[in-house]
């Protein structure tokens, strides 16, 4: 897409740079951010932006909260990595917690998001041979068109998005892929006795932030259980009160058997993510039979728990569910002509546009960004919507009035 903005020079010596020695596995919108706090970001020029994207909802808390931001600096200067080799007075401590805060006998903690979701698939392959009595190399995992779970070889393998796959085969095997929000399809897929578990986000994210049938999580929960089949929910963008409730799966009730977080696990601070389940699932894994380098480090364990700590002490998924309808409330009401539909729960909300311009998303992306809001389109035509969950009402009539200019502008 061609960028229509003429960036100041101060800018685009920084983009020039990243584009000289940087790999160009994004395109990035052109503005350099420098600094961050709550809500705001300032470019290298000073110009301040309400944040948007929240890097993908990896700072729910807000940039650089203080609490986590001290928690991190404490421990930095006192351990940061031990490796699993020797035990840390940390890991055990936060593996109370966590457990604790979200019902479950245990956790394995890993670091990026589709780490977490490997882990998740092994583990649910590894029960499906040592509890459920299928045969060795015959696991068959079910997920849903319109996937996103990471960028790893296996994790793509079952991606229906072609750029997301082309060129990077051979895949996979093992997994079978239905229709999104469709139990009947769940159903009949639930038939084949060799299905180790069900993946699914609560809210497909990168889809453009699709919200499936009021029902459907409980219903596809409780047809697993039927089936003696595991429910994996990957949570990574949808959890830490994003949609309004702790997890996404409480607005229904859905206990996950395997439930997978990462992003907002850290406050946004360091990759920090997590697999939990019970000890029927968690206890397959044996000593040495699965790790990394930095799981469950000292530092990630200190951060973590400070970051889940201020999710509740600021009520961020009452505030998250109580804007996210006001934000929404208050876009319908524009009644403007090129916002076809405005979706999503709590504070992870999208738009979308309507325009015979392909590229009206970008150029309306460009305009908010002129007017001090940073927000990315998603598969051409939706724009995510996700600011911190420490956003304030105030915040969201200024947001809303910059939507609005904006999309004049278009
Ligand atoms: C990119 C968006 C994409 C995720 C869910 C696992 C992961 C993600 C539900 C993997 C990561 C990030 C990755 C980033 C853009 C962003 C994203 F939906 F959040 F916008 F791509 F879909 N499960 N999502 O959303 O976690 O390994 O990245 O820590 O890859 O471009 P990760």
């Amino acid at each position: 897409m061609q960028d229509t903005t003429h960036m100041a020079p101060v800018t685009q010596a920084y983009i020039d740079k990243e584009e000289q020695y940087g790999a160009h596995n994004y395109h990035p919108l052109p503005v350099v951010i420098e600094r961050a706090e709550g809500v705001f970001m300032w470019d290298v020029e000073g110009k301040r932006y309400y944040d948007f994207l929240s890097g993908y909802s990896a700072v729910n808390q807000g940039h650089c909260h203080p609490k986590i931001i001290k928690a991190f600096i404490e421990q930095a200067q006192k351990l940061t990595l031990t490796s699993r080799a020797f035990h840390s007075n940390l890991l055990g401590e936060y593996a109370e917690y966590i457990t604790k805060y979200f019902g479950y006998d245990k956790v394995l903690p890993m670091n990026t998001g589709v780490e977490a979701v490997e882990t998740a698939l092994k583990l649910a392959r590894r029960w499906a041979y040592q509890v459920k009595g299928v045969p060795e190399n015959k696991a068959k995992i079910i997920t849903v068109e319109g996937n996103f779970h990471g960028r790893t070889l296996n994790v793509i393998s079952f991606s229906t998005d072609p750029s997301a796959r082309n060129d990077f085969g051979p895949f996979m095997p093992g997994y079978v892929i239905i229709p999104y929000n469709d139990t009947q399809a769940l159903e009949k897929a639930l038939q084949d006795p060799d299905v180790a578990g069900f993946l699914v986000e609560p809210i497909q994210g990168e889809a453009g932030v699709k919200v499936p049938d009021e029902g459907y999580l409980a219903k596809a929960a409780e047809m697993c259980r039927a089936a003696n089949v595991l429910f994996l929910a990957d949570e990574i963008q949808t959890g830490l009160a994003r949609t309004g409730k702790m997890l996404a799966c409480d607005h229904e009730n859905v206990r996950p058997d395997i439930l997978i977080l990462g992003k907002a696990l850290s406050g946004g601070t360091l990759p920090v993510s997590a697999v939990l389940a019970d000890d029927e699932i968690m206890m397959t894994i044996k000593p040495g039979d699965h790790g990394s380098t930095y799981g469950g480090n000292p530092l990630a364990c200190k951060v973590a728990i400070v970051a889940l700590e201020v999710l509740k002490e600021e009520k961020m998924a009452e505030n998250a569910a109580t804007l996210g309808q006001y934000f929404r409330d208050k876009l319908n009401a524009l009644h403007h002509p090129c916002i076809a539909l405005v979706r999503g729960k709590g504070l992870l909300n999208a738009i979308v546009i309507r325009h015979d311009n392909p590229d009206a998303a970008w150029d309306l992306c460009l305009q908010l960004k002129e007017n001090g809001l940073l927000a990315k389109p998603t598969h051409g035509d939706k724009i995510r919507f996700a600011p911190p969950l420490t956003i304030t009402q105030e915040q969201i009539d200024d947001c809303v009035a910059i939507i609005e200019k904006s999309l004049q502008a278009l």
